[in-house]
C-alpha cells in the first residue's frame, strides 16, 4: 500500500469509528439499546494508530470502551451494532452487549468490564506466543483507571521477566469514571510505571494518529524481535460521557468535567486534527473526505438495519454459549 492509500485508510477507519459511535447516541437515549455503552468518540487515533501497526494474526485485548479497538482491528460493523442491541447476529451472539465484544478471526480476543481484567489475559496470550514462537504480538489496551489496579503491576513484572511480545497501551483520558487523574495519582505521567520493571516506556499525544502509529510501529517491531515488552501511554480525552452519550442518561448530571476543559479538548478532536493535516499536505481534498464520510454513513445505516431486523436470542437459549461452572 502506498503512503497515500495508507493515510486514507487511517482516516477512513477513524471516520467509521466516529460515525458508528455517534449513531448509537439516539438509540441509547430512546432506550432501544439497553446495555451500558462507553463511547469511544475522541479517542479514535489510538485504536487506529496502534492497529495499523499490527498484522491480522496479532492479538488485541480490550476494555469496557471497546468498539474502536474492534473496528480498527478489522471487526465487522454490523455484528458490532447487533451485539450492542443484544441480537443473536451480534459478534457475541447478543449475550455480551457493548462490554463483551470479540472477533477472534481478526485477533480481537475480547473485552470485559472489569477494570484491568483483560491485562493478565493479554499477558497469557503473549506467553503462549512466546512458547509457540508464532511471532505474534499482543496489545493490551487499558485506561488510566487500570493503573490503580494491582494486577497491572504483576503483569508488567511477569511480562518483563519473560520478555514477552506484548505492548501495554494505556489510553489516558484523564478520568476514571468521574475521578480526575490528579485526584488519584501522585504523578499523572503513567508511562513512568514501566521503569521499575526495566520496560521501555513512551508517552505521546493520543489525538495524533500519525504519532500514535509511529510509536506503536517501533514498539511492535521491538516485540517482534523478542525484545519486548513495551509500555505506551497516549494522552487523550473522551468527547462523550463516561457511560452513555453525556452522563445525563439517568438525569444525574454526573459529568463534572469543567466546560472550559471540554472546550479545549474539542479543539484537539483527533478526526479534525487529521483532516487539517490531510488537506494541508494535499493528501485528500475536502470532496474526498466528504465521500469517505458518505460511505461511512451508509455502512452505519446498513449496520443498524441489520441489527434491527435480527432476532433476539430465543427465550430458552439465553444461557447457551455462556460460561457455566
Ligand atoms: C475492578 C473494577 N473496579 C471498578 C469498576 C467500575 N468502573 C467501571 S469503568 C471505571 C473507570 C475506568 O477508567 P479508565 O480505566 O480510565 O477507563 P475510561 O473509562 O476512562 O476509558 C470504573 C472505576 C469496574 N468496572 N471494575
Ligand atoms: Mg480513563
Amino acid at each position: 500500500m502506498d503512503s497515500k492509500e495508507f493515510l486514507k485508510k487511517l482516516y477512513r477507519t477513524m471516520v467509521r469509528i466516529r460515525y458508528c459511535e455517534e449513531s448509537l447516541v439516539e438509540p441509547i437515549l430512546k432506550g432501544e439499546v439497553r446495555c451500558p455503552v462507553h463511547l469511544y468518540s475522541g479517542e479514535e487515533a489510538i485504536a487506529v494508530g496502534i492497529c495499523a501497526a499490527l498484522k491480522k494474526k496479532d492479538y488485541i485485548f480490550s476494555t469496557h470502551r471497546s468498539h474502536g479497538h474492534y473496528l480498527a482491528k478489522g471487526g465487522d460493523m454490523s455484528a458490532l451494532v447487533a451485539e450492542v442491541y443484544g441480537k443473536e447476529s451480534g459478534c457475541s451472539r447478543g449475550r455480551g452487549g457493548s462490554m463483551h465484544i470479540a472477533d477472534p478471526e481478526n485477533g480481537m480476543m475480547g473485552s470485559a468490564p472489569i477494570v484491568g481484567g483483560t491485562i493478565p489475559l493479554a499477558v497469557g496470550a503473549a506467553l503462549a506466543s512466546s512458547i509457540r514462537k508464532d511471532k505474534r504480538v499482543t496489545v493490551s489496551f487499558f485506561g488510566d483507571g487500570a493503573a490503580g489496579e494491582g494486577v497491572l503491576y504483576e503483569s508488567l513484572n511477569f511480562a518483563a521477566l519473560k520478555k514477552l511480545p506484548i505492548v501495554f497501551a494505556c489510553e489516558n483520558n484523564l478520568y476514571s469514571t468521574h475521578l480526575p487523574i490528579r485526584e488519584c495519582r501522585v504523578d499523572d505521567n503513567i508511562s513512568t510505571i514501566g521503569k521499575p520493571f526495566c520496560i521501555k516506556s513512551f508517552r505521546a499525544d493520543g489525538n495524533n494518529v500519525l504519532k500514535v502509529y509511529e510509536i506503536a510501529k517501533k514498539a511492535v517491531d521491538v516485540c517482534r524481535k523478542n525484545q519486548g515488552p513495551v509500555f505506551l501511554e497516549f494522552v487523550t480525552y473522551r468527547l462523550r460521557g463516561h457511560v452513555g452519550p453525556d452522563d445525563n442518561i439517568q438525569g444525574t448530571n454526573t459529568d463534572i468535567r469543567p466546560k472550559e476543559e471540554v472546550a479545549v479538548w474539542r479543539k484537539k478532536d483527533p478526526v479534525k486534527k487529521f483532516e487539517r493535516f490531510l488537506v494541508k499536505n494535499k493528501i485528500l481534498s475536502k470532496t474526498d473526505m466528504e465521500n469517505i464520510k458518505k460511505q461511512a454513513e451508509k455502512e452505519v445505516q446498513k449496520a443498524h438495519a441489520f441489527a434491527l431486523k435480527s432476532p433476539y436470542p430465543k427465550k430458552g437459549e439465553v444461557t447457551k454459549y455462556v460460561f457455566n461452572q
